[in-house]
């Protein structure tokens, strides 16, 4: 076994093979849908069927080729959010509707049925701005606001649903791939894929038969739209030609290939449209294999001939046609109806929950190695970022910890004393992040697999007995996280007790669950494996990644009785993971191209609530020429989630192996990080109580501005920071778009400042990082660096303020002990706000319920924008004190600088300046 283990390794730096992985044309339900969709059948609604509770509005569906009737729910969601649930009138048996997703049952409004005639139905929400428009025949929904059509439903007709059958012949169901089919009618059986599909070697038998479900949507003036990761493909998503729509499909493909719309690592059927004036998204609630197919039509404007005059000039409204295909499950999907970006984000976040609160260390920088061989080359790493005096918050420890691919155990040679290893790391209020993969070895002596095998824990093949793959340690069963039961004993295991050598400062990665599953079809789990509740693979295939994740936050935070944030990464996710952790885009290459890639694939994951997310910094696959490092941490400096990370076989690339002016280099991008942490979590607690993501695309910030829409290569860091991270090898310029015509933006080196709409050409060096501070905002940060955030939690803040053209500025600052779940349950925290006006700064409480205590002082504060000397400047607390503060102006860049001042954070104080 070891043998096929080594096999798996080795093809590891050779491009993705495509044949692995299916395309569209290798999708049997995508062939019957398009096929289907030449037939063009109608279906009609019998609204003389439709029957209303408090919660929703039902009728009846019928195709009108076969009858069957189709049962179709609408209902009004808090936060004018529309569902729409289609699923068969009376199926053959239950089919997968996803569980655990939606944070809880959404409390639904009564919508208000205003139709008018036989043939339509017209369901009004609140008010009656928004209006829910079903028309009979054939069969159509318009979503209306304000009297404006901002989505159709089935305008195209392509609604699908295949109704669950009796297999046609019982004697052509075979119950294995050996078994040899006796149907006739084989091969056309075959390239339909009703009751069996093949690919490669591959031949996936379908007991329930054919299940697809598909849906067209069309959104008026609309051009662009993004969402449904994970893709490594641009932020904007592109039309999809013939064969070519972008898959949903859970998938470990090992140094993917770039600008491609096969599916990776995780799925969220997501997606938001925007243009000037509105913004809406549609969730697509189905875990399982989904296609999304996307056609633009943009704006015609047709030139008027001689006869027509000006007038009779006819404009064609742009138009995107979005069909959603899933392989299985019902139609559940929920039309969010913005109107705005930040509208969008908070309707999507009371369905599936918003980013879980991270502990601060976590938001630090993370170094990570397939391996760090044993317990001296931790400690020399270690012992390197001191040395260097490089910060660092926490140390990784990939698959070769363990004790043969036992998860949960150690490996003794390697690290004979875990415990003390912790210690070491604790003394420096450092972490330790240990991987956790969701195979299991089968080994009747691992304790782990012998009490997951005794209690049915494993997911089981389609005869009954468990799953077996081949993983990391060799043949292995997989943990069914479907099952509730599972995920409690899995929670269960992280009890200190349980997990032998671990601590309160170790914490979790979740890897390879997708699952990943080595010479499995498309190196995944066969679709006709059994999970709990006797539910096929196939209809819940996307969202097993995000179970295991689920499990281990909980159990995290079970470990520590209730009190500790967890923190978990993990490679699989779905809709709502942003709950339980991080994510990260997984085996990347160290190459330019993958760098860049990495700004649209985190602006996509930031918008559909994940926005914990990064890249592995460096790129996992390769060896990094030492220009291309530092860009990268450069870059990941600026992005979410922080971590170095290289696959086995590569150069050691710790960031002072490249010569002392690298590692300066990579010294200062990681100091900005930490420079930054205040401004960090205060981003992310608004991720958390407000669903705005921290890394944001332009359009997000600047909806009104089309030159936004389509930008890629720079974003926003909250509503104040624009970065443009290099991703150009030996870049002397970058040319960078500075947004918003009533913006002023602020180099935050150099203090040169810009009016906004303009595109400047920034000179760059290899120090540069061209970081944008926006006038009107304030920004916390801390003036001094320590060797991990711990140490940098009475450290002093330093304030950057940077006037708008109106000479104002406001920012906030959110603080508490940045570990526990106090500021949830006993409101310990600080909420201060900070605002700039005719030359007074205050420092005000944003939340006055709210306590936490800080020693804290703000010790600088820099004023950008400035446009005259002062003549004094005088500081007044709450307490009565008023002092005269010494400072510093430079007339040529407008910047004024205040130093050694002692105003504590957490308290109310005014800075005059006269
Ligand atoms: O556990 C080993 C690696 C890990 O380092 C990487 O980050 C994951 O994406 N893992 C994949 C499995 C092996 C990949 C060849």
């Amino acid at each position: 076994m070891e043998a096929a283990v080594k096999e798996e390794i080795s093809i590891e730096d050779e491009a993705v093979d495509k044949k692995n992985f299916k395309d569209c044309s290798k999708i049997a339900f995508y062939r019957r849908q398009k096929q289907q969709l030449s037939k063009k059948s109608t279906y009609q609604a019998l609204l003389d069927s439709v029957t209303a509770d408090k919660d929703s509005t039902r009728f009846q569906i019928i195709n009108e080729a076969t009858k069957i009737p189709l049962s179709a729910e609408v209902y009004g969601i808090e936060g004018d959010i529309f569902r729409l649930k289609i699923n068969e009138e009376a199926p053959l048996k239950p089919r997968y509707e996803v569980p655990d997703v939606l944070t809880s049952k959404p409390s639904t409004v009564r919508l208000i049925s205003c139709s008018g005639d036989a043939d339509s139905l017209v369901l009004a929400y609140g008010k009656g701005d928004l209006k829910f428009h079903v028309t009979a025949n054939p069969f159509k929904i318009d979503l209306v606001s304000a009297e404006e059509v901002v989505m159709s439903i089935n305008s195209l007709g392509q609604l699908y649903f295949e109704h669950l059958q009796i297999p046609p012949k019982q004697s052509y169901q075979r119950k294995n791939e050996n078994d040899v089919p006796v149907d006739t009618s084989q091969e056309y059986q075959q390239d339909l894929g009703l009751w069996e599909e093949k690919f490669r070697k591959f031949v996936d038998i379908k007991p329930n038969g054919p299940a697809s479900i598909g849906l067209d949507f069309s959104l008026h003036g609309f051009e662009h739209l993004y969402g449904i990761p994970q893709h490594a493909e641009s932020h904007k998503l592109k039309n999809t030609g013939d064969g070519d729509a972008y898959r949903l499909y859970n998938l470990d493909v090992y140094g993917y290939k770039i600008h491609d719309k096969m599916g990776v690592y995780g799925s969220v059927p997501y997606l938001i449209a925007h243009k000037l004036g509105r913004t809406v998204g549609i969730f697509w609630l189905n875990a399982s294999e989904t296609l999304v197919e996307i056609n633009t039509e943009p704006a015609v404007e047709s030139t008027p001939t001689q006869m027509d005059s000006v007038v009779n000039k006819q404009d064609v409204k742009s138009q995107t046609d979005v069909r959603w295909m899933s392989e299985s499950g019902i139609i559940d999907v929920f039309l969010l109806t913005g109107p705005t970006p930040s509208d969008v984000f908070r309707q999507y976040s009371h369905l599936t929950g918003t980013q879980a609160m991270p502990p601060l260390f976590s938001l630090g920088y993370h170094q990570c190695r397939w391996n760090y061989e044993d317990e001296q080359d931790v400690k020399a790493v270690d012992a390197g970022f001191d040395e260097y005096d490089i910060p660092y918050d926490v140390m990784w420890l990939d698959i070769e910890h363990t004790n043969g691919k036992r998860y949960f155990t150690w490996d003794k040679k390697r690290f004979p004393n875990p415990k003390r290893l912790q210690e070491l790391l604790r003394s420096k209020k450092r972490k330790l992040v240990v991987i956790s993969d969701p195979h299991i070895k089968i080994d009747p002596n691992y304790a782990l697999y012998a009490k997951a095998k005794e209690q049915g824990f494993f997911v089981r093949n389609h005869e009954g007995g468990d799953f077996e793959g081949i993983c990391w340690p060799g043949l292995s069963s997989y943990l069914d996280f479907t099952n509730p039961k599972v995920r409690e004993w899995y929670s269960g295991l992280f009890a200190f007790p349980v997990y032998q050598g671990s601590t309160d400062i170790l914490f979790i990665w979740n890897d390879m669950n997708e699952p990943s599953v080595f010479r499995g079809p498309e190196q995944t789990m066969q679709k006709n494996a059994i999970h709990h509740g006797n539910w096929e693979h196939r209809e819940l295939h996307n969202i097993y990644g995000f179970y295991q994740q689920m499990a281990t936050a909980e159990g995290l935070i079970q470990r520590s009785k209730g009190k500790e944030r967890p923190f978990v990464l993990t490679r699989s996710f779905f809709a709502g993971s942003q709950k339980y952790g991080a994510v990260w885009t997984g085996d990347n290459r160290s190459k330019w191209s993958y760098l860049k890639i990495s700004i649209p694939m985190l602006l996509t994951l930031s918008i559909t609530g994940i926005s914990f997310c990064g890249a592995d910094v460096g790129g996992f696959i390769g060896n990094p020429e030492a220009e291309l490092l530092v860009r990268w941490y450069q870059a990941g400096a600026y992005q979410p989630f922080f971590r170095g990370h290289a696959t086995k076989n590569t150069k050691r690339r710790e960031p002072w192996l490249f010569g002392e002016e690298y590692t300066r280099l990579i010294r200062e991008a990681i100091r900005a990080r930490y420079t930054l942490l205040p401004y960090w979590y205060s981003l992310f607690y608004h991720a958390h109580v407000a669903s705005e993501p921290v890394m944001r695309p332009l359009w997000v910030e600047f909806p009104d501005d089309l030159e936004t829409f389509d930008v890629e290569d720079e974003y926003m860091l909250g509503s104040a920071l624009l970065v443009h991270p290099v991703t150009q090898p030996k870049a002397t310029i970058v040319d960078v778009f500075l947004p918003g015509s009533n913006e002023i933006w602020y180099d935050s080196k150099t203090f040169s400042h810009w009016e906004g709409a303009c595109t400047v050409m920034i000179p760059v060096t290899l120090d540069t990082i061209p970081v944008f501070q926006r006038g009107g905002s304030v920004i916390p940060v801390k003036t001094t660096v320590g060797k991990a955030a711990g140490w940098m939690t009475d450290s002093p803040y330093g304030l950057w303020v940077a006037l708008s053209t109106k000479g104002s500025a406001e920012g906030e600052l959110y603080l508490d002990d940045g570990h526990s779940f106090q500021y949830l349950h006993k409101k310990q925290f600080l909420h201060r706000k900070f605002s700039f006006c005719s030359g007074v700064l205050i420092n005000s409480c944003a939340n006055e319920s709210a306590h936490y205590p800080s020693k804290c002082v703000v010790e600088q504060i820099l004023v950008l924008g400035f446009r005259k000397q002062p003549s004094s400047i005088t500081t007044y607390s709450s307490d009565g004190k008023e002092q005269t503060v010494a400072f510093t102006y430079c007339a040529k860049t407008s910047s004024l600088s205040l130093e050694k001042l002692s105003l504590n954070i957490g308290t109310d104080w005014e800075v005059h300046i006269k």
